[in-house]
């Protein structure tokens, strides 16, 4: 069985957890990382030498990073839509997981960590209206590709969905004035909807 290592409330488990459950993949999730600790011992490191969460371990294989873990398991699992069919399909899924990857992920997380993780006494007024400015810059611009098509791709969701999909729960739930993007909602709408998404992303934000 294939054995995740990582605690179910970080947005980079979220989306291996929700990628496996697509593809009907059973899992054993191990909780690892922040409270649980544990990334930073040498048994991890041995897997990991990153010292961050997830790490998968199928058999004698071990891969970490978030986006590579989804990648792999889409290739060598899937039997459906979630890994594209050709290299150009595939060339456009990667494009939109790493540029998740490389210009969202950093300021959603600096506003998950002024919205969430600091006490309201803490927060960084500047520091968090520039982080929603800049979400919402890059929000816009995936609004604006999905004016055109129902999921990233095209007509269904691919693994491309999986890392902005994790990343627009967090946009969408977290209490401050979002502008209004009604492709962005519509799509998000859709992925709500999904039994593995509703299961393993649509946590309480903690
Ligand atoms: N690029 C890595 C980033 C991994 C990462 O930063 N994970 C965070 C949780 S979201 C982590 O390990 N934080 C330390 C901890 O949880 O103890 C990936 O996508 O897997």
């Amino acid at each position: 069985m294939l054995q995740v290592l990582g605690r179910p409330n970080s947005v980079n488990v979220q989306k291996v957890m929700w990628c496996t459950a697509e593809l009907g993949l059973e899992v054993e999730r191990t909780d690892i990382g922040g409270a649980f600790g544990g990334n930073d011992g040498a048994e991890y490191l041995s897997r990991n030498p990153n010292g961050k969460i997830p790490t998968l371990i199928d058999g004698d294989y071990v891969l970490w990073e978030s986006n590579a873990i989804v990648r792999y398991l889409c290739d060598q699992y899937e039997s459906g839509n979630w890994c594209p069919d050709t290299a150009q399909k595939r060339g456009h899924a990667n494009m939109w997981m790493d540029w998740y990857q490389t210009a969202l992920h950093r300021p959603m997380t600096v506003l998950f960590w002024q919205l969430i993780r600091t006490k309201p006494e803490n927060r960084d007024f500047a520091a968090t209206e520039a982080a929603i400015g800049e979400c919402a810059n890059f929000w816009a611009m995936l609004d604006q590709h999905l004016t055109e098509r129902p999921y990233i791709l095209g007509g269904e969701p691919t693994m491309a969905d999986i890392p902005l999909g994790c990343a627009a729960y967090r946009w969408h739930s977290m209490g401050f004035e979002r502008p209004d993007l009604p492709a962005l909602r519509t799509w998000w709408g859709c992925i709500s909807e999904r039994p593995a998404y509703k299961e393993h992303v649509m946590l309480p934000l903690t």
